[in-house]
């Protein structure tokens, strides 16, 4: 597996322990990379505690990404106590939690407006403000976090399937505009995972049962093992990857039943 002794990263999406963005920032920071973890503002307490437990303490800093000066403070912070950037972790989403209880076509236009812009639109922000930062590294890996959603109908996940789908193809957008300077995009597309992003969604012990059920793996899958195939994008061994979308689900796409 890569080493990442030298490298500099970006993680925004860290909640707590059990996010995504948690144990993708583990994985990295274990091989050797020194962070940056941004938080929205309500856990604040929870990142500065947490980035405790990481071997170098990280530059921890607030950051909505619906907030173009909020990303460009960030980036302003990484410039003057990094000077470069070499990997960037999006792990964040949000609907209004309405939007994900009502039937589909009940969906607002405000609620799909925030969805798509704080699910959505923030990877091409994050991406754009990495830029100069990646090309004085003589490039850089971004990696972003989707749901089979995207692809197929699961109950509830209404907008965000939405969302998704548009994260999915701004993934290889992204890839091909910014590939001439050696920066590479992709995602992963995680199996469930009891996070708080999948906290009080109805219905979803039985999501996860399914998958245990039905899954070639006839498991789910662990946040530390998305974080290990993230390192894979983030580091050297993913170099010649782009464009892509991962599938770390326990083989659940696979299955048709
Ligand atoms: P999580 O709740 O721990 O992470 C979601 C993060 O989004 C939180 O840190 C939250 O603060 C952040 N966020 C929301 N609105 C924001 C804003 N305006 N500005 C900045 N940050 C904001 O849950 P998670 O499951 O770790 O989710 C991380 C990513 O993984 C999401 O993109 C999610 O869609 C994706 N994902 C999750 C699962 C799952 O089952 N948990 C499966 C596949 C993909
Ligand atoms: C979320 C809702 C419905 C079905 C779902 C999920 N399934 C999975 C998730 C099947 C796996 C989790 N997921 C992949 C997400 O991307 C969740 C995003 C999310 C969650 C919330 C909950 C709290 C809130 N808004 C949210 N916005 C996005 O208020």
């Amino acid at each position: 597996m890569s080493d990442f002794s030298g490298k500099l990263g970006l993680i925004v999406g860290v909640a707590n322990k059990r996010s995504i963005a948690w144990a993708i920032a583990q994985a990295t920071a274990q091989r050797g990379a020194r962070l940056a973890l941004t938080y929205q503002g309500r856990f604040e307490e929870h990142v500065n505690e947490l980035s405790q437990g990481l071997g170098e303490s990280p530059l921890v800093l607030p950051c909505d990404v619906g907030s173009d000066d909020d990303i460009a403070a960030v980036y302003s912070r990484i410039e003057q106590e990094f000077g470069g950037l070499d990997f960037v972790v999006h792990g964040a989403a949000f609907a209004p939690r309405e939007e994900l209880s009502v039937p589909f076509s009940q969906t607002t236009r405000d609620g799909f407006r925030v969805a798509l812009d704080i699910s959505t639109y923030s990877l091409i922000a994050l991406t754009r403000g990495a830029l100069p930062l990646m090309e004085r590294r003589g490039g850089g890996s971004i990696v972003t976090l989707t749901y089979l959603g995207s692809d197929r109908v699961f109950p509830n996940y209404n907008v965000m399937g939405v969302a998704k789908a548009a994260l999915e193809s701004t993934v290889r957008y992204l890839a091909a505009d910014v590939g001439p300077r050696n920066v590479r995009v992709n995602a992963i597309s995680a199996g469930p995972i009891k996070t708080l992003a999948a906290s009080g969604i109805a219905g979803f012990s039985n999501i996860l049962g399914v998958y245990r059920d039905r899954a070639p793996l006839r498991r789910t899958v662990e946040a530390s093992e998305v974080g290990e195939a993230a390192a894979f994008l983030l580091g050297d061994a993913g170099r010649a990857v782009t464009g892509e979308v991962l599938m770390v689900d326990a083989g659940f796409h696979a299955v048709g039943m």
